[in-house]
């Protein structure tokens, strides 16, 4: 007989909620946290200028109307501090403390075929066993920082900024290097600009930002927002992003330029990054369309940088907009012209080495204080693949992953019974409001434990041919699209040596919920039952 019926590995968004709702469906529940706290992504990354770019009122669960109706964020995008409060009501709210147990790092989680159970090690040396396995890890949580030589003998401090010290890091009158220009990089840089000495900002790949325009949410709009919140929640539910963005439904190119240019402007003054790429239907299928926003935001950038060599450096190149993470941010790109930031172009001249008091690049020296990576994740496969994970005949899923992860629906792998990933590689999840992705797989997971309980099964497991036709369609959409074009996380070239696959589905929220469901409805159709 198992210790529990569920094991969960993490206790972010996913995990939280899975605990929550595998207890209401009477499951005994025990959640493993590496972290001090509960929150995940928002308890790790507490840098300065830490900020969601999914607007408060979809960044947030659903599933409680009351909890829907009694919380009110204060800002339009909510910085880290406010969506950690959030979780921390939620916690509070539902009694869910006890079944999390933080400073536990799930270290490995393995089949028990005879037994027909996991066992689920940790770093706190427990060993639990579990009828199923929730890993609940997170797709952007295996932070990486770059192999460079000398690294070890660098004297001041220096940071990633998936580790931010929980006191904080004073920078004023400080010589900061900051390595990586991605939504990180961009939301700390003006922060750092704005106390420190001098700030070096060295760009390998300039990326497209568009304004967030955040502000406060005025008390009046907030109420008459709640008033529909359920008709709103359903409606996000249905769309292609789990937000529902309002696009014109035409092409790009079948405008003309002034039309086209209007609406952009019009959607850049309003601020956010899913309405301007789902402005038009072409944007992210036809190289064309895609260079007309290309080019709308090159200019945008020209018109704030005042030095013209700065902004051309600033302008992206050679990738389509969107195919790496769209930033957003209010302030970066004006602050290249404050006097204590410098752009440093390392395409061109890489970084080569860093020395006991700073960085040499192929071209130049940068005396330096402090240094700050905000080099990114290996997305999608990496804590799951730090978590030692093992299935029928000890099969790992290091293995099975080895040419890139494969999944039937983000949910489940063959040879993995009775394992469950929230929001794993295979589904929409990282191209989505991810709280409602989130929510739509721990219900789903529920469900099927429920259903396997019902009906007095005991294993539920994928199948190879489910996998692999789920894993074509994934391919194919994506192949019909610009995303596989760029050099990002999305297909993990980020990271030295990774397998060059894309593996996120793009055929949108509402229709991936759709065939979810169907499934399930089919007697979990796919999936080999005993
Ligand atoms: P990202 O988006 O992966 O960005 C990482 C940045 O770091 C990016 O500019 C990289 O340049 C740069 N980088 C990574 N490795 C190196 C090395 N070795 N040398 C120089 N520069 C490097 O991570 P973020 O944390 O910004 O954002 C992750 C997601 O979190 C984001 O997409 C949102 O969904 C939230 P590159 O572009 O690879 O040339």
């Amino acid at each position: 007989m198992a210790d529990v019926d569920v094991v969960v590995a993490g206790a972010g968004f996913s995990g939280i909620y899975a605990v929550y709702a595998l207890r209401e469906a009477g499951l005994t529940v025990r959640a493993f946290e590496a972290g001090d706290g509960i929150g995940g992504t928002w308890f790790w990354n507490s840098y300065p200028g830490a900020r969601c770019d999914v607007e408060s009122k979809d960044y947030s669960y659903s599933f409680s109307p009351e909890l829907e109706q009694e919380w009110s964020w204060s800002e339009r995008y909510p910085a880290q501090p406010e969506i950690l409060r959030y979780l921390h009501h939620v916690a509070d709210r539902f009694g869910l403390w006890p079944y999390i147990q933080l400073n536990t790092r799930v270290t490995s989680a393995s089949w028990d075929s005879a037994a027909g159970e996991w066992t689920v090690t940790t770093d706190a040396g427990a060993a639990v066993t579990a009828r199923y396995f929730v890993s609940a890890v997170g797709a952007l949580s295996q932070f990486q920082v770059p192999a460079l030589p000398g690294l070890e003998e660098f004297e001041g401090p220096w940071y990633h900024t998936s580790r931010w010290p929980k006191e904080g890091v004073d920078f004023t009158g400080k010589r900061v290097g900051l390595v990586g220009t991605g939504s990180t990089g961009i939301q700390i840089a003006p922060e750092i600009a704005a106390v420190a000495d001098q700030l070096y900002v060295f760009q390998r790949t300039a990326n497209f930002a568009v304004p967030n325009r955040n502000r406060p949410w005025e008390a009046a709009e907030w109420s008459a927002f709640k008033s529909r919140y359920r008709d709103y929640r359903a409606e996000a539910r249905e769309s292609f992003l789990g937000v529902p963005v309002p696009g014109t439904g035409r092409p790009v190119l079948s405008e003309p330029l002034e039309d086209v240019q209007r609406l952009f402007m019009a959607r850049w003054k309003a601020g956010g990054g899913m309405p301007f790429l789902g402005a038009y239907t072409d944007v992210l299928v036809s190289e064309p369309a895609n260079d007309v926003v290309a080019e709308f935001m090159r200019d945008r950038i020209r018109e704030t940088v005042t030095d013209p060599a700065v902004a051309e450096l600033l302008c992206p190149r050679g990738y389509p907009v969107g195919a790496k993470r769209l930033c957003q941010s209010d302030d970066y790109y004006a602050m290249f012209n404050r006097d204590n930031v410098t752009l440093v172009d390392i395409r061109s001249a890489p970084i080569e080495s860093v020395y006991p008091g700073g960085v040499k690049t192929a071209a130049d020296s940068y005396e330096l204080d402090a240094l700050v990576f905000a080099t990114g994740f290996d997305a999608l496969t990496g804590a799951q693949l730090a978590i030692d994970t093992r299935g029928v005949n000890e099969a790992t899923l290091g293995d099975a992953w080895a040419a890139g992860a494969r999944t039937y629906l983000g949910i489940g792998v063959p040879a993995f019974p009775n394992m469950f990933l929230i929001t794993g590689p295979g589904s929409p999840a990282v191209f989505s409001n991810v709280v409602l992705s989130i929510e739509q797989h721990v219900e789903w997971v529920r469900d099927c434990i429920v259903w396997l309980r019902d009906h007095g099964h005991a294993t539920i497991e994928a199948t190879v041919a489910a996998q692999d036709a789920w894993m074509s369609h994934v391919t194919e959409v994506a192949n019909g699209t610009l995303f596989p074009r760029a050099d990002s996380w999305y297909v993990g070239a980020n990271i030295p040596g990774k397998p060059r696959v894309f593996t996120s589905y793009l055929g949108g929220c509402g229709p991936y919920r759709a065939k979810c469901d169907a499934v399930a409805a089919a007697g979990y159709e796919g999936f080999a039952v005993s």
